[in-house]
């Protein structure tokens, strides 16, 4: 079936994987075409309306693909789909797509890790950060530590900066280079694409009170294998024939 391009064109080289293992993200600025930026903050408005009065259990903003068929229509794209294998290897499976839209005045999240694999480095596990509008680094920005994903540590957590470099990160250095872990800021320009391993210490700063609202969607894969834990699909959904998924909803 024929979709509409959602990326300009790239290469996601061996060198850029090897960067992505390295660093823990990946950062693609501007790759999202003015057509997907359109059609995605259509989309990711949509779910935020929905938000109020939405089903608890079955969230508009957990279960975005579930509510909106531009956002399920994108589990399956080819570059979706190039990309994903590009980190993973072929053999995928979908896990979920969450809208991360921040309104003025959201107060960011915490410094968090998340699961897959602890015991096995083999089987990977990415998402894929769609920053429809970008950020600025003290706006709704996103902030990571280059080389904490090597530590396979699905339970980092911490309330500030400050609570992480004195707990988490005191005396860790870089698997590779042996050099200390370090917080690391970025600002992205609007139509960026992140890719981050499931267990980068990450974190996002509050968005301002007086800045329009960050869109913002994810969508995560990873290479079967391994027990995925709960995924945000219903059985339902899992079920659906979505054009290009096929084989991608089942969780092995
Ligand atoms: O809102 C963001 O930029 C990141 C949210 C996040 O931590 C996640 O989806 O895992
Ligand atoms: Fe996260």
């Amino acid at each position: 079936m024929h979709q509409t391009p959602i990326f300009h064109d790239y290469t996601f080289g061996d060198q850029d994987r090897r960067e992505l293992d390295h660093v823990g993200h990946y950062v693609l600025p501007k790759l999202l075409t003015a057509d997907a930026q359109e059609r995605l903050t259509e989309a990711l408005d949509r779910i935020e309306s929905l938000i109020p009065g939405g089903k608890k259990g079955y969230e508009p903003n957990r279960f975005a693909a579930e509510y909106d068929s531009y956002l399920e229509s994108l589990i399956g794209h080819p570059q979706m789909l190039k990309l994903a294998r590009e980190v993973l290897g072929e053999e995928i499976r979908y896990d979920h797509c969450v809208s991360l839209n921040r309104p003025r005045g959201n107060g960011g999240i915490g410094w968090h890790s998340h699961s897959y694999s602890e015991d096995d480095p083999r089987y990977g596990y990415v998402r894929i950060f769609f920053y429809v509008n970008g950020f600025e680094a003290d706006d709704g920005g996103l902030k990571a530590v280059p080389g904490s994903h090597l530590y396979r540590d699905p339970k980092i957590q911490a309330a500030t900066d400050e609570a992480l470099r004195e707990g988490w990160l005191a005396g860790k250095t870089h698997p590779e280079t042996g050099k200390p872990l370090e917080i690391e800021t970025l600002s992205v320009p609007p139509g960026t694409v992140v890719l981050m391993w499931t267990h980068a210490a990450h974190a996002v700063t509050p968005r301002k009170q007086d800045s329009d609202t960050r869109w913002t969607v994810v969508y995560g894969y990873y290479k079967p294998g391994k027990d995925p834990g709960e995924r945000w699909i219903t059985p339902e959904f899992e079920r659906k024939p979505i054009p290009g998924a096929e084989g991608l909803m089942s969780p092995y």
